[in-house]
């Protein structure tokens, strides 16, 4: 790292994306507090310098040049930064609009992606419910029991895992509960049209478009939305 007054925000942004391709958890984790503390917006930097990283190490992977090991490092860096900026999308005081419970569906341990909407979600102002990865369809059922979600989003990052918002949608259904809650689903390899295959009401390719999806059903289900 040159000295900070000799380096724009663009250029630390570069250096982040390189130590999320590299997975240096500790030196992408210094850049990213570097660039915060010298002003630069959260969502940008998730989207300028991690994002951009990981979808290097994406294409990587795709090509054979990066196998699983090097991949989790990379993930572990770019969670590790996230911890940083988690703290400052949230809106502390602000009254709460509303529920979204969010899950990565069965199967399926890809976590970032829903972290991600997860925490522009919850610095819109709505709570969110976590459930994790690897979520069964029961667990998302005994989730709208109990905390009475507006919305309910499911993540899938692999082509083998996206039938379990299928069967989710199928069991919410089952349980009765399909007419209280919006689904939205998200995830690399999901569509529109795959969401409207399925009977989701929502679809969107990215955590600020989930966002988006978000406060446009809390004003249909006339729960106040936050602008
Ligand atoms: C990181 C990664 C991993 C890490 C995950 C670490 C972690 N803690 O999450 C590890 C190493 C564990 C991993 C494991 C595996 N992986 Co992997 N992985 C990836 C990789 C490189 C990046 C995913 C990522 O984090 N992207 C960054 C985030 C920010 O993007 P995102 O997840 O797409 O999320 C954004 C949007 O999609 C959207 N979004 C996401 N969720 C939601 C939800 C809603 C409701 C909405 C509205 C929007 C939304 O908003 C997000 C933010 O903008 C992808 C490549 C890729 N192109 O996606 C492969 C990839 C998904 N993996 C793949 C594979 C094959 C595997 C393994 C099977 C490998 C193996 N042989 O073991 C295992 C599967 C394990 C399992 N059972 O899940 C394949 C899947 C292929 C397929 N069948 O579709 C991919 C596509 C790589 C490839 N080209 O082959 N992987």
């Amino acid at each position: 790292m040159q000295s900070p007054s000799a380096q724009s925000i663009e250029e630390i942004y570069k250096e982040i994306a390189q130590h999320v391709i590299l997975g240096r958890q500790k030196e992408c984790y210094d850049c990213t507090q570097l660039v915060i503390s010298m002003g630069a917006a959260p969502k940008s930097v998730i989207n300028d310098a991690l994002i951009a990283g990981m979808t290097v190490v994406g294409i990587k992977f795709r090509d054979g040049e990066y196998f699983v090991p090097q991949v989790l490092l990379s993930a572990r860096a770019m969670q590790h930064a996230l911890e940083i900026i988690r703290p400052l999308l949230k809106e502390t005081d602000a009254e709460k609009p509303g529920t979204v419970v969010l899950g990565v569906v069965r199967g399926d341990i890809h976590n970032i992606g829903k972290s991600l909407v997860g925490m522009m979600t919850e610095g819109a102002g709505f709570t969110v419910v976590d459930l994790g990865v690897n979520v069964p369809e029961e667990k998302f059922v005994r989730a709208i029991e109990e905390h009475k979600p507006q919305v309910l989003g499911m993540s899938a990052l692999m082509t083998t895992t996206m039938i379990g918002m299928r069967e989710t949608i199928q069991a919410v259904t089952d349980a009765g509960y399909r007419e209280q809650v919006r689904i939205m689903v998200g995830g690399a390899p999901v569509n529109q049209r795959f969401a409207n295959e399925i009977g989701a009401d929502g679809y969107a390719p990215d955590a600020t478009g989930a966002v988006g999806l978000v406060k446009g059903f809390m004003k249909e289900m006339r729960v106040g939305a936050v602008s």
